[in-house]
């Protein structure tokens, strides 16, 4: 029996746990949801219309549903069917869930007022959302010309359905490319630095020619629980955006925070959202009652208006309620007592929007309840369309969009994006880099940005130190007076926010070159890239892309010069990341290379490319002896761009030695050039091959020159556990390789400073210690 006519039979709700619910022979488990909507039937038949309602005069849709609102009547009814059909999406997904054929049940019950907060954006203000964001979802949806079926988006989500739009099953997110909704992890707070960089980039792309899919007048809308609040990914964003508010950058952001008092089961201390947030220097604070449409309606147009207008970020606090568990298997009653759920049950937002429209004489709480089990049918019937749709089966299937390589667009990419001779004589000061003789590796690196900033108007470097300074060690010296502050920048020093300006800028059609100044300090961050960067191609089948190359200065033998955090040699967390590019170039004019294919790869493929830079190289000059000069080299001009092309995961080769293959790489490639010489007065005779690539790593060049020699040494300077070379020997096993194979790594163990330092790192003498043994 329907809720409806159960209501109009009894004349109240009555027991709904024991009538229960069917349609279609669908029945509701009998659980917390149940309160929930015995509660609403309930509280709706106790509404009562307001006398004659001036506005309307019974029906007149145009007017606003409450005097002083800038919401129609009409407009209200609208966001109450999507409120209504959010709702029972919640339950659909519990219903789903129990026959086995649904994933997923965080819902948006309570929180159903972010309609209303759709309702007074643009459509095409990017918004990346909470996850109980089910309600502004399908008033994108219903609002999109043409208009979608919202709800038969969010059910493909919950059954994992491979026609799902946005992710195509590999994850139950909120968006779509169409509504302009960026799909966000389960990481909460994750997605904040992303949306300020979207806010940062959004007028810089337009001012730079740059193509983008969002107006330069839009706004960036951000949601976020009030427990993520305090996360320190969310505070951190939050500051970046003050801070750059606060110089007067524009940064049109909106960031709701749908507070409910809860994070899963702990409290958030009454008063603590506005406490910390309402006062943030550069933002501007508006606070909303999310049970009532109308106000959080209002409330949004003010300060999206504010957002818009001024360009600067707004903290829109909206008062909710959570009903219900914070997931289908959470069962609250554990941790809250019954009167704090009546009090959430009393702020129930449909009941609120259900008494705007019955007292504007706009429905008969006996409509309202019809209108509750229409949706109810209509979500039902959806969920039973989609609850066999087909899924992803295979890995192919569920890898296709992690690392997309078209190795001839990139090369074309690479070769082709060259500055005509003016501009670059005019980047170049006059004074051409293939002109000045051999180069180190820092000034090599410093010349491939100068000729890709010349060639690439979209394209920005920043990071902390890099601009007026020109890097700690000088690689970007003399790009800001050449290319102006709004291509090269400093940041504020906090690494989170220099990836999530990169993930934002390149979501907006910029070619961001972060830096990250020493390799340890990406740690802290690396969520950014892991967690966010890396995964947006893939949960959104490549409908969105942040393509970036990520400059790292990084690894050890700076001669005991800085302790650990100048010397990390860590690269694991990086290399297992799925679809990462991880160049790592030791000689000059490989950097040149490698660097203009990793600025290929994330133009033409939308890679996320990290580029290593081993600091103890960049101001090498010499390789077997004192002033021999022999690990710089001459800068190749763009005629030498097409013979010089290194694709990304293949090796080089040094040396045609047929006694024994050394592979290597970084700091690691000078160190077996200068033993290979060594043991070549003994008679050895070896090829030295620098991976280059560490991921994917060269496995094909690998194998090639491990059976060249049939002995293989491996020289990693990284660690012995989960360092690079394990990388080698499974390549090696994987392809059954027959031959002999050592390696010598570095120690497992932070670098010390001083002298100390050579005890634990990979040194000459391991190598040609090994070698020797080897050929024994
Ligand atoms: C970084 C991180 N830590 C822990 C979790 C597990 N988790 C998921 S939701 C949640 C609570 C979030 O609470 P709140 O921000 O208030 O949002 P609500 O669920 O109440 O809407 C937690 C701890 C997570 N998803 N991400």
């Amino acid at each position: 029996m329907s809720l409806g006519r159960l209501a109009r039979q009894t004349g109240s709700a009555g027991d709904i746990r024991r009538s229960g619910f069917t349609v279609d022979n669908m029945s509701h488990p009998a659980d917390s949801r149940d309160e929930v909507e015995q509660n609403f039937a309930d509280s709706v038949l106790k509404l009562r219309a307001a006398g004659t309602p001036a506005s309307f005069g019974g029906q007149d849709l145009p007017g606003p549903i409450r005097a002083g609102s800038a919401l129609t009547g009409e407009r209200c009814l609208e966001l109450f069917d999507a409120q209504l059909a959010s709702r029972h999406l919640d339950l659909a997904a519990r219903w789903l869930r129990k026959r086995k054929a649904g994933f997923y049940t965080i819902g948006s019950s309570g929180h159903e007022g972010n309609a209303a907060v759709a309702a007074a954006l643009r459509g095409d203000d990017p918004a990346l959302l909470h996850y109980r964001s089910g309600a502004f979802y399908l008033v994108r949806a219903a609002c999109a010309s043409p208009p979608r079926d919202g709800v038969r988006d969010v059910l493909l989500g919950l059954v994992a359905a491979a026609a799902e739009p946005i992710s195509g099953g590999r994850h139950k997110v909120i968006g779509h490319a169409d509504l302009h909704i960026i799909p966000q992890t389960s990481t909460i707070a994750s997605h904040l630095p992303r949306a300020v960089g979207l806010a940062f980039a959004l007028g810089r792309a337009a001012r730079l020619g740059a193509a983008t899919r969002w107006p330069a007048d839009a706004i960036v809308v951000a949601s976020l629980g009030d427990a993520s609040v305090n996360h320190s990914t969310a505070v951190g964003a939050l500051n970046t955006a003050g801070y750059c508010a606060y110089q007067r950058l524009p940064l049109p952001l909106l960031v709701v925070c749908e507070d409910n008092g809860l994070g899963i089961s702990v409290r958030t201390p009454p008063g603590w959202v506005e406490a910390a947030t309402s006062s943030r220097p550069g933002f501007t604070y508006f606070h909303a009652d999310g049970s009532d449409l109308a106000d959080v309606y209002d409330t949004t147009v003010a300060a999206a208006a504010l957002a818009r207008d001024r360009r600067s970020p707004v903290f829109l606090h909206l008062s909710m309620v959570r009903l219900g568990g914070h997931a289908g298997a959470d069962a609250e009653t554990g941790y809250r007592d019954r009167d704090d759920v009546a009090a959430d049950l009393a702020a129930d937002p449909l009941v609120g929007t259900a008494r705007l429209l019955v007292e504007a004489g706009l429905l008969t709480p006996a409509e309202v309840l019809d209108r509750y089990e229409r949706s109810r049918a209509r979500v039902l019937e959806r969920a039973q369309e989609v609850a066999g749709a087909p899924r992803l089966a295979t890995a192919e299937q569920v890898m296709a969009p992690l690392a997309p390589r078209n190795p001839d667009a990139v090369w074309a990419d690479a070769i082709l994006a060259a500055a005509d001779e003016d501009k670059r004589h005019a980047a170049f000061g006059g004074r051409l880099p293939e002109a000045a003789g051999p180069l180190t590796l820092a000034q090599t690196i410093n010349a491939t940005l100068t000729d890709a900033m010349a060639a690439r108007p979209e394209m920005l470097v920043f990071g902390q130190d890099v601009a007026r300074k020109g890097g700690v060690y000088g690689v970007t010296r003399g790009l800001l007076s050449r290319f102006g502050a709004g291509r090269v920048f400093d940041t504020l020093l906090d690494e989170q926010a220099i990836l999530g300006l990169a993930l934002g800028a390149g979501m907006a059609g910029l070619l961001p070159v972060p830096e990250i100044q020493y390799l340890a300090y990406l740690h802290n961050a690396a969520d950014q890239i892991r967690g966010e960067g890396a995964t947006l191609p893939f949960f959104s089948q490549g409908q969105y892309r942040n393509p970036m190359v990520l400059r790292i200065a990084g690894y050890a033998y700076q001669e005991g010069f800085g302790g650990h955090f100048h010397n990390d040699n860590s690269i694991a967390a990086l290399r297992d990341i799925p679809g990462l590019i991880i160049a790592s170039p030791a000689r000059p004019e490989d950097a040149a290379a490698m660097l203009r294919t990793c600025l290929a790869a994330a133009a033409a493929d939308g890679s996320v490319c990290v580029f290593l830079e081993p600091i103890a190289l960049y101001h090498t000059r010499d390789l077997y002896k004192s002033e021999d000069g022999a690990w710089r080299a001459p800068y190749e001009p763009p005629e030498g761009w097409t013979p010089g092309h290194v694709p990304v995961g293949r090796a080089r080769t040094h040396g045609t030695g047929t006694d024994l293959t050394i592979m290597t790489f970084g700091n690691g490639l000078r160190l077996s050039l200068r033993a290979a010489a060594r043991l070549s007065l003994e008679g050895i005779r070896c090829r030295i091959v620098d991976l280059r690539w560490l991921a994917p790593l060269p496995a094909e060049d690998i194998l090639r020159e491990a059976r060249a020699t049939g002995r293989v040494l491996i020289a990693d300077e990284t660690r012995r556990t989960a360092g690079v070379s394990e990388g080698v020997l499974s390549i090696l096993a994987d392809d059954r390789f027959g031959g002999w194979v050592r390696r010598v790594t570095s120690e497992d163990s932070f670098v010390p400073l001083g002298d100390a330092a050579d005890a634990v790192l990979l040194s000459q003498q391991d190598i040609e210690t090994a070698a020797r043994e080897f050929m024994r």
